[in-house]
């Protein structure tokens, strides 16, 4: 059906009819919509039942992907890209007056995640299928994603993000697999058989029913599953007695706690306000989908030693921590096994990323909260703790210091990161230098002590939906270049080095660029009503607001530009549109300042003639994954300016290479490696490095006064912000800015990088005038950029972390 065009019409319309009672004539794109959607996903059925089917006949081993977050955005297109149908239905649709583009627009973003980490989870759920392996995902089923923003007079401002609002075509229902999770009650200890047992007696019981969606791998590969679990009412109000007082309210009551533990996905950091339901949140992930996990593992009737060998659990940061203890306490007081070998079970089933060095991220709960809410399995956090503290002193007697700095339950906490990584066989961070800055720093104590525990795994990101969905142009100019394999194969993006100084191919790569920025100019000019040059350098800056990603840095230098046209007015220059689109978290004042202060910015330089023909800013509201998709294929240069040794790897910054953007950027992340792969010409360095900013942390020597005053550009911006003047100012509006940079000592080095990075910024408006140039370093870009696709760095954690080979090994590159 889905490769004949004419057969994919008369079931469509068929369809329709008997759906929705409509002709295709009276169909509108929300109707046309929903049945693309509910027959892509009714005709991948049978697969997705053999899929499974096939993984416990194989007794495959199975991993599980447990991840507070999963950013997939829309399924349409790339399910359709997939399973190869896109070109029938393209073609099917238009013959029925329809754009497909149209139709993928009707599709709301699945926002249940925050950013980067949210994201990598689902281009890694795509690279397991599409690579054939045994691979699922397992999270919460939010009912609200990530707030959407809006932007009013210059503030960011939340609204709901009420993405289930029509019934969400991927998913499945599968009320018979709920489970039973339970919080709160109290510990009683009785002696059974010479053994003791653990009795949790009062607790409060929810149900945690799971929504299935599947994962469709590109090509003739298999469908996975992602499970996300949503909470439900364990009460039967049939059966609540009258007799006990106020049982309506009670059940109310209940019911409406039972509903927000998967009601709203947290904002990063929120603050300690909700915190307990956030707590709530992990241990409901972690003991529903470890429930899931076993009961599948028990269907193959094998002993619980057999875990290992059969089922990998991984976690994505310390978020879903707690299933190390809650597997502890199914083994020993469900399953009977002793602590020493259930232990050793846990401990070769669960691996770990990190994705943060910013010590005010990483986890940790009071112990007032967690045992309170998850009485045994805070008991089992002790026991683990003292355990491991143990074995510290009778390996090192004198080891008092070293026990107060990697315990788990120290100073009244439970620290996450800590019972992570003494529970789990692999921890790995996200970037080379992450990596090394975690073994070195962070967590030295904890690779003094399990040194072939810790390794690496740069990012990457699915090529599927960012380039060859997203910018499906290039895709085909790369294809008549290189051929179609790199798609199966990304590595072989290579073989477009060869055609770096192709003068044909550089034109056409051209001119898609500009056919990008002339859509993205479009999309702006519906948007926001601001015409923009498809000409102008498009330098854009695109992810989560925060301090240490410095897109105070970017707008700062904006303000340097717009006061220097002003001095110059009839110099000469590469004109230059900024783009920002960023989310801050609803209690992060400082982010949202900088919001404030970016639509300021943008306000007086595109209302000024003098200034709007050579320089124009743009804040686009929010930025989710289909708005990325919209503007990174448009961008020429990619901002990734983090202060070196904060961004653990950043992810966005591999999408634009990919798309053919030349970096801006530190040596901070997965930069570093980008920079090994292209060399100085490729790229455009600037700024401290990750070793010269912990000198200045240690040495003090930073005063960034000193600059403010020695630097007249750099003083004048500044002053800019709390006097009256071209961005300023209503009740000191930017004084929150002004103080973190002056008073407290500009945390993240802005000021000192500014120099450099202005520097930068003139380099490259002088190789953007020598288009061949330009055009030569865009190609080779490309051709690196397939190092970085989730592809390679699956088939990595798979080889060196989960030991699992795929299912259809013709797949594997
Ligand atoms: C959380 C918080 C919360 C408290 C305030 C400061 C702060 C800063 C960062 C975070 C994010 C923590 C985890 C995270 O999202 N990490 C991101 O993971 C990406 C995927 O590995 C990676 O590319 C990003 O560099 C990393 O920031």
């Amino acid at each position: 059906m889905f490769n004949n065009k004419e057969l994919f019409k008369s079931a469509f319309k068929e369809q329709l009819v008997s759906r929705l009672g409509k002709d295709i004539e009276e169909a509108t794109a929300g109707d046309i919509y929903k049945i693309l959607g509910t027959l892509i996903r009714e005709f991948i059925g049978r697969e997705w039942a053999e899929t499974n089917r096939s993984y416990m006949d194989q007794q495959e081993k199975q991993v599980y992907y447990f991840s507070m977050e999963f950013l997939i955005g829309r399924l349409l297109g790339n399910n359709l890209l997939n399973l190869g149908m896109l070109r029938t239905v393209r073609e099917g649709l238009a013959d029925l007056g329809w754009n497909l583009e149209e139709i993928e627009e009707q599709e709301p973003d699945a926002g249940l995640g925050n950013g980067g980490l949210g994201r990598l989870a689902a281009c890694f759920l795509d690279s397991l299928a599409s690579l054939g392996y045994a691979g699922h995902g397992c999270g919460i089923r939010y009912r609200f994603g990530l707030f959407e923003q809006k932007i009013i007079d210059g503030h960011q401002v939340e609204l709901p993000d009420d993405w289930l609002q029509k019934s969400n075509v991927w998913e499945e229902r599968r009320a018979d697999k709920r489970v039973e999770v339970r919080f709160w009650g109290q510990v009683e200890v009785a002696e059974k058989d010479g053994k003791t047992q653990f009795n949790t007696v009062n607790y409060e019981k929810v149900w945690a029913v799971p929504y299935d969606v599947p994962v469709i791998g590109y090509g003739d590969s298999q469908v996975n599953t992602l499970r996300l679990w949503s909470a439900e009412s364990a009460m039967d109000p049939a059966r609540m007695g009258l007799e006990v007082q106020n049982s309506y309210y009670k059940f109310l009551e209940y019911n409406r706690s039972v509903e927000s533990i998967s009601e709203f996905l947290y904002p990063d950091d929120s603050g300690y306000e909700g915190k307990i339901l956030r707590l709530k949140q992990q241990y409901f992930l972690c003991s529903a989908g470890l429930q899931s996990v076993l009961r599948t593992f028990d269907k193959l009737e094998l002993p619980y030693s057999e875990l290992p060998n059969k089922v990998a659990i991984h976690i994505n940061d310390t978020h879903p921590t707690l299933v190390i203890p809650e597997l502890m306490r199914i083994l020993v007081d469900d399953k009977g096994l002793g602590w020493d070998e259930a232990w050793d079970i846990t401990t070769q089933t669960v691996s770990y990323t990190n994705h943060t060095l910013l010590s005010e991220a990483l986890e940790k709960w009071p112990v007032n909260m967690v045992r309170e809410l998850l009485p045994r399995v805070y008991m089992i956090i002790e026991e683990i703790n003292k355990r491991f503290c143990g074995m510290l002193l009778d390996r090192f007697p004198d080891g008092q210091d070293l026990v107060s700095k990697v315990a788990i339950v120290e100073s009244d906490q439970v620290k996450m990161a800590h019972l992570a990584i003494v529970g789990s066989y692999s921890v790995n961070g996200v970037a080379e230098l992450h990596t090394e800055l975690l073994k070195t720093n962070v967590m030295k104590p904890f690779y003094d002590l399990f040194p072939d525990r810790f390794n690496n795994k740069t990012n990457g990101i699915t090529h599927r939906r960012w380039l060859i969905h997203a910018n499906p142009e290039l895709s085909n100019v790369i294809s008549e270049t290189i051929g179609t394999w790199w798609m199966k194969r990304p590595h072989q993006l290579l073989g477009l080095e060869t055609f770096k100084e192709d003068s044909a191919l550089r034109e056409k790569i051209m001119k898609i660029k500009r056919s990008n920025k002339l859509r993205l100019a479009e999309f702006i000019r519906q948007k926001q009503g601001v015409m923009v040059d498809p000409d102008s350098i498009f330098d854009v800056q695109v992810k989560r607001l925060h301090a240490y990603k410095r897109q105070l840095m970017n707008i700062l230098h904006v303000m340097y530009l717009y006061n220097d046209i002003k001095d110059h007015p009839s110099v000469d220059r590469v004109p230059r549109t900024f783009i920002f689109a960023a989310k801050a978290a609803p209690g992060y004042y400082l982010a949202k300042s900088i919001i404030k202060l970016i639509n300021v910015v943008a306000n007086t330089v595109n209302k000024d003639p003098q200034v709007n023909s050579k320089l124009k800013v743009l804040f686009l509201e929010n930025y989710s994954v289909s708005l990325a998709e919209k503007i990174i294929p448009a961008a020429d240069v990619s901002e990734q300016i983090s202060t070196a040794g904060k961004e653990a790897s950043g992810t966005g910054n591999m999408k634009f290479m990919m798309n053919g953007a030349l970096t801006i950027g530190t040596l901070d992340g997965a930069n570093v490696e980008m920079h090994q792969m292209l060399g100085d010409d490729n790229m455009f360095l600037f700024g401290l490095t990750s070793e010269e900013v912990l000198n200045y942390y240690k040495n003090g020597e930073y005063i960034a006064k000193d600059v403010y005053q020695k630097d007249p550009r750099i003083k004048r911006v500044m002053d800019q912000l709390v006097s009256p003047g071209p961005f300023c100012c209503h009740e000191r509006e930017f004084n929150l800015i002004y103080q973190s940079i002056l008073e407290h000592n500009d945390e993240f080095f802005v000021l000192k990088d500014f120099d450099s990075y202005a520097n930068t910024h003139d380099t490259i408006d002088q190789v953007y005038l020598n288009t061949p140039e330009w055009a030569t370093k865009t190609i080779v870009n490309i051709a690196h950029a397939g190092h970085f696709s989730s592809d390679c760095t699956i088939n990595r954690y798979a080889a060196n972390i989960w030991d699992i080979r795929p299912v259809r090994p013709s797949l594997h590159v």
